[in-house]
């Protein structure tokens, strides 16, 4: 699809997770001119693993934004193969969490920089740019933020919980080690800080597993809180269920109502206006009885012109926010 670029000028600032959050970001990174876009990315979910340091929700905004993932997983490489992982399995080693051929090369190259004491940011921005990605991807710090996941189960790392166990387990609470000393790079509070930004925006990733790990750092939680801007979020909730992902299952077990009150409620005095899915349009009034504006579109993105759609939705919704 030729992509037609939005007119009025200014920056873009995107909070993201993964894989709902970074269709999202590719329709904005069409949609707007080159460099305009900054997507802050949560590195709760980043871990060690087999010697290698994984940030899953960074690659895969990274392979989203080159046009290189996967389209039948939303994560990992397209054409992928596994050989590395089939000769792992031969000897005995761990296969839970799979890693591809080609996505190796991402994890090796990653791991050998980070260890040499380059920052995750650098990192980033450079393997950005090696790909072609004309918007910025930058980690929400540089320092380690995982997220431990509280269940019945006891106290699980993000991936134990999340792939190795499938979500199952009952979760009562959230912590995100490391939040309240950690700072988001220098090039995170420029885009959040720049004078020419235009909006400030959520994706609809999980608030709780993707979005709040992020939050939970004092320096970005305080950019948002005194933003200037219209602040939108798009809610990850359509019509009682999560586009993707376990949302619905946690909201229920850290009882909460799983409806668009719940996702506005969370988000007070962070976000302006929050868009919700048609199906969802008699639930407007009771997330503006919050004081939050409610708007509705198609929110469900299946193919890049209705991740184009929904992100020209967006901004036009911001900018009619814009604050006098
Ligand atoms: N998700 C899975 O469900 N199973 C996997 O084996 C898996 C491997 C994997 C490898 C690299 C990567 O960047 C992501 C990977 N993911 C996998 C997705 C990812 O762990 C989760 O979807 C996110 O952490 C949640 O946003």
């Amino acid at each position: 699809m030729a992509a037609v670029k939005d007119t009025p000028a200014g920056n873009v600032v995107l909070l993201s997770g993964g894989i709902g959050g970074a269709k999202l970001a590719l329709g904005l990174d069409r949609s707007l001119s080159a460099g305009a876009l900054t997507v802050i990315a949560n590195i709760g979910d980043d871990f060690r693993h087999l010697g290698l340091a994984i940030s899953p929700d960074i690659d895969t905004l990274v392979y989203t934004l080159a046009d290189l993932v996967n389209p039948d997983t939303g994560w990992g490489r397209r054409d992928e193969t596994w050989h590395f992982m089939a000769e792992l399995a031969r000897l005995g080693g761990e296969t839970w969490f799979r890693l591809g051929d080609r996505d190796l090369a991402m994890h090796v190259e990653r791991t050998r920089r980070l260890d040499a004491g380059e920052t995750l940011a650098t990192v980033t921005r450079e393997t950005c740019q090696h790909l072609g990605i004309g918007s910025r991807i930058v980690p929400a710090s540089d320092s380690r933020v995982p997220t431990r996941v509280v269940t019945e189960a006891g106290v699980l790392a993000f991936q134990d919980y999340f792939v190795r166990r499938r979500a199952g387990p009952v979760v009562s609470a959230l912590r995100f080690v490391g939040a309240d000393e950690a700072r988001p790079p220098a090039t995170a509070m420029a885009a959040l800080g720049d004078p020419g930004l235009r909006a400030l925006l959520i994706a609809p990733s999980n608030p709780w597993l993707s979005i709040d790990p992020m939050l939970a750092i004092p320096d970005l939680r305080a950019a948002l809180e005194r933003a200037r801007v219209p602040r939108v979020a798009v809610s990850p909730i359509v019509g009682g269920q999560a586009i993707k992902g376990p949302t619905a299952k946690l909201m229920a077990e850290l009882g909460l109502p799983v409806n668009q009150a719940s996702i506005a409620r969370h988000y007070r005095g962070l976000i302006d206006g929050l868009i919700l899915d048609h199906a969802d349009a008699g639930e407007a009034a009771a997330v503006e009885a919050l004081g939050i504006r409610a708007v509705t579109t198609a929110t469900v993105m299946h193919g890049l012109e209705d991740r184009v759609a929904l992100a020209r939705f967006v901004l036009d919704f911001a900018d009619t926010l814009r604050r006098g």
